[in-house]
């Protein structure tokens, strides 16, 4: 039974000088956060923390009280800590820390992720991502806007029939389980591995009709199974919780896409990039996987506003670097 608590980990972690005191607290503190998290999200009705809000963030989403309560849990959480400005999805502009000029960090999160499932009690999570600052004096959003490769520390804490934090800080990725006794994080994985090949996909598929030609392509002969190009079956799975798909393509392999389609023809995609598409694509590539949004690789992207949306296939490697080539043939007109 292992008894390596996360800031153990943390602590060995900076001793080797591959995290700095400051990032620790940073994971410390979101950490923490996601603890308190948990126990809201695992009293459901009985916290009369269930239903909507009655409002709707910058997504245009209608918020659930969750999504209200778990994001203000880490923005309170993080006043007066390691960290200068927050942004999340639940927040139309970035939020200063004051006086925390001086901090190094910049946090992002998506504070519940899958929030359509907390009244049907499917897993949901928070996802998070550290930033350096690339400036001095005031936190402004451009200073938001670098690119995935930047990371220092990308996460996510899944509230599942158990509650995992799974993160990475460039390291590989460990993985902590949740002893609700003790309410401390100890390391049950140290050092997770995507398998390069799978015979799972995960898609929505309702939007198969709008999807793009190499898309269908690649699930047409996924649905073909042994009886077509592919050689074997496939089977899929849809949670509609992006950190419960991901957490499960992790786990076990698969193909995560989230793609374009031609119902917002002017939108690259569903999914946020700065909170839950670049922490998740550091993730899986620091797990051996790939991510890409069709044509390069997520963590390539520079972003050009806080909350824009992109494209995203992620999972085994071999299977993304599929429907990658796929895109790049139609590109080619082969
Ligand atoms: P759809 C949840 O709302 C979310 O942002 C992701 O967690 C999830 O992968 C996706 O949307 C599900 O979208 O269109 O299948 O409901």
């Amino acid at each position: 039974m292992t008894t390596t608590t996360l800031e153990h980990h943390l602590e060995a972690q900076q001793a080797a000088g591959a995290i700095s005191a400051s990032l620790r607290r940073v994971l410390e503190t979101t950490a923490s956060a996601c603890v308190r998290i948990s126990q809201l999200v695992g009293q459901g009705a009985l916290g009369g923390v269930l239903g909507s809000a009655g409002s709707e963030n910058v997504q245009g989403e209608v918020q659930k009280k969750l999504d209200i309560i778990a994001n203000d849990t880490l923005m309170a959480a993080h006043q007066g800590g390691s960290v200068a400005a927050l942004a999340s999805e639940e927040m139309d502009a970035i939020c200063p820390v004051p006086g925390g000029e001086a901090c190094e960090w910049l946090l992002l999160f998506d504070p519940l992720d899958g929030s359509s499932n907390i009244d049907v009690n499917v897993s949901i999570g928070t996802i998070f991502s550290v930033l350096p600052r690339t400036g001095t004096g005031p936190v402004t959003e451009a200073e938001f806007l670098q690119p995935g490769r930047q990371q220092a520390a990308a996460g996510y804490c899944i509230y599942g029939p158990q509650t995992m934090l799974v993160l990475t800080t460039g390291c590989g990725v460990q993985v902590f389980t949740l002893d609700r006794n003790s309410g401390r994080f100890l390391l049950t994985q140290s050092a997770l591995r995507v398998p390069e090949d799978t015979k799972e996909f995960a898609i929505n598929m309702s939007n198969s009709r709008h999807w793009a030609p190499p898309v269908r392509r690649y699930i047409t002969e996924c649905l073909l199974g042994k009886d077509g190009a592919r050689g074997k079956d496939f089977n899929m799975r849809w949670i509609a919780s992006m950190v419960a798909d991901v957490h499960r393509v992790l786990s076990r392999g698969g193909i995560f896409m989230y793609p374009w389609d031609k119902r917002e023809p002017n939108r690259p995609g569903k999914l946020r990039l700065m909170y839950e598409a670049n922490p998740m694509s550091w993730l899986v590539e620091q797990a051996g996987g790939a991510a890409t949004n069709s044509q390069q690789p997520i963590l390539d992207i520079q972003p050009a506003a806080l909350h824009e949306r992109v494209s995203v296939i992620l999972g085994s490697k071999n299977e993304v670097e599929r429907v990658t080539s796929y895109h790049n043939e139609e590109k080619q007109g082969v």
